[in-house]
């Protein structure tokens, strides 16, 4: 679909590098190195999401150089320009590229790949900074904020997340973190907020501070997307992981003070041929409620990694076999499995955390599951399912979670929902809410972007429930652009659902708040501080996995 190849991962700032042209072979086109420099933030921005900083091909084909020799220049070219049905853009005739930049990328192809620095403990140390050690922070709260209902909202296109008052809408603080930053964590405690840039830049926040800021900062590597702290028993708030997308690995990192302290490679055998693969991303990262393990997931190889942290010397690694590629995913309503869409395969891979097996692999029946989290319902007819919805299309898959109560429902898809459209990312409800919340920010038409689709849980009784429409971009009363409706997020108490009025960067943006019980417009915070909102985590339903 046209929202799936516009929702693929686009590397960001791999370009900025200058790298120099690998060594030349005969044959090859020549090229200045103006000219590749060029070529490599086009390839970085545009290709590499597809088709790997390595090209060895992952939603994209592989652009090795035994195949683009073998094509040629003027394939190379004319493909590049006209694109093709299996999901290639067409960079020439949408105008997005001129055909100075698409033979310039023609020959790029022809050369072999520049390889951009790995990142080992010595470049991370030497971006590690303490701002305030331990030692020099509050021993207690020392602001009256209501920290377990306070909202970390990514503000995507300024690099900041601003902290919003879940009773209030004040906004407590809004402060500076990566470069087009992504999501938000916090520690076990409630006491840490843990922000991560898609340039790999790590904030830490104590929201314990009169006024919550920044207390450590370390570079993890050049991309990446995810980040968690470690939630079991006794190990609370003491580790942070995150994972990146370059180079391919992940890093434990000291609780306290962000000191990186085990890097592991993800670079190995792809789980079902065991052909070798250099670049597998790291994509959602989870923390175990019943293990002291981190569950982390690996989109290329296909694997889920169960990484036990009460050694960290002697580290144990449980890799599970699942499905490619791994994307997006959270835990049902019991907390023991995790679910996690395989989204080139239309699977939901399922994880027991406490036994760290695969329990099943279920097909969706949609096509390209996008979870976000997924959504956890009690269904009036199949009990305890979890909803995810789809990029591909308008359907939402419930999967069954109790296989004790209802056995026959485990890891089943027990009933399909047909919301607004294709392009939805976010499905969203809460244990005290009768709603099922589906988003479609990726929608072409701008009605279905710009609303939400709200299913009433005492309906699915029905073969095909009808969905109520939310109006939220019409609510905001937004003058100018065409903003998008993203992710649904609710505060600590489970009766208000919080909407990101998405709109461009120089334009005004919102968050809409409702009723979850009435579904009626409850407020709309604007500030011209909220610059392109998107992800909302409210404390506590993010560190206890409410969702
Ligand atoms: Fe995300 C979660 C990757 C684009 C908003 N996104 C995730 C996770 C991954 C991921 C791996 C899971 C993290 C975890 O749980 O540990 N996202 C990617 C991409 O690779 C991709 C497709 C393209 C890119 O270039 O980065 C991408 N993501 C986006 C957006 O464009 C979104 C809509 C807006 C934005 O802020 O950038 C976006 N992603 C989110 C949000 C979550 C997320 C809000 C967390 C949802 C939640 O409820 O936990």
């Amino acid at each position: 679909s046209d929202a799936g190849a516009a929702y693929q991962p686009s590397m960001t700032t791999l370009g900025a590098l200058n790298l120099e042209i690998p060594g030349r072979r005969e044959g090859d086109p020549v090229m200045t190195q103006e000219e590749y420099n060029i070529g490599n933030k086009i390839y970085f921005e545009r290709c590499a999401g597809c088709h790997g900083v390595l090209r060895k091909g992952a939603t994209g084909k592989p652009l090795t150089t035994d195949i683009t020799r073998d094509v040629g220049y003027e394939y190379l070219r004319d493909f590049i320009t006209y694109g093709s049905p299996a999901g290639m853009p067409n960079w020439g005739t949408s105008g997005e590229m001129s055909e100075e930049e698409i033979d310039i990328m023609a020959r790029y192809i022809l050369l072999d790949p520049a390889s951009p620095p790995e990142f080992g403990m010595a470049e991370m140390r030497e971006t590690w900074k303490v701002l305030v050690a331990p030692a020099d922070r509050p021993t207690e709260k020392m602001n009256d904020i209501d920290i377990d209902n306070l909202f970390s909202v990514t503000l995507r296109d300024s690099g900041q997340v601003a902290l919003i008052d879940g009773a209030s809408y004040k906004i407590h603080a809004v402060i500076d973190t990566g470069y087009a930053v992504h999501i938000s964590r916090i520690s076990a405690s409630g006491r840490y907020l843990f922000v991560i840039g898609r340039d790999a830049l790590v904030n830490m926040i104590d929201l314990w501070m009169e006024t919550p800021a920044t207390v450590a900062q370390i570079k993890v590597g050049s991309e990446a997307r995810s980040i968690e702290t470690s939630k079991f028993k006794g190990f609370e708030d003491m580790y942070a992981i995150a994972g990146s997308y370059w180079p391919p690995q992940y890093v434990i990192m000291d609780g306290d003070t962000l000191e990186p302290l085990k890097i592991k490679s993800t670079r190995g055998m792809v789980y079902d041929d065991q052909s070798y693969h250099p670049e597998p991303r790291v994509a959602s990262i989870v923390a175990s409620h019943f293990n002291p393990e981190f569950i982390v997931n690996v989109k290329e190889t296909g694997k889920i990694l169960m990484i036990d942290y009460s050694d960290i010397k002697n580290l144990k690694v449980t890799e599970i076999e699942a499905e490619r590629f791994l994307h997006d995913g959270g835990f049902d309503s019991s907390k023991r499995y995790f679910l996690v869409a395989a989204n080139a395969r239309g699977k939901v891979a399922v994880v027991d955390t406490k036994d760290s097996t695969l329990t099943a692999l279920v097909e969706t029946g949609g096509q390209t599951p996008h979870p976000g989290r997924g959504a956890n319902l009690m269904h009036p007819t199949y009990g305890p399912v979890w909803a995810t919805s789809h990029l591909g299309d308008e359907t939402v898959a419930l999967i069954g979670t109790d296989p004790e109560g209802h056995p026959d429902n485990a890891w089943k898809v027990v009933q399909t929902l047909y919301a607004q459209g294709g392009g939805s990312l976010f499905v969203k409800s809460h244990p005290t809410s009768e709603h099922l919340y589906v988003d479609a920010p990726l929608n072409p038409d701008a009605e279905i972007s710009g609303s939400v689709a709200v299913f009433k849980l005492g309906d699915l009784a029905q073969e095909e429930p009808e969905y109520t429409v939310l109006p939220i971009v019409e609510w905001a009363e937004i003058g100018e652009g065409q903003p998008r409706v993203v992710q649904g997020e609710f505060n600590q108490e489970g009766n208000e659902i919080w909407f990101s009025v998405w709109n461009a960067k120089d334009l005004e943006s919102a968050i809409v708040v409702v009723d979850d019980k009435t579904l009626e417009l409850k407020a709309v915070i604007k500030d011209p501080r909220l610059i392109t909102p998107t992800g909302k985590f409210n404390v506590y339903n993010t560190r206890a996995d409410v969702y």
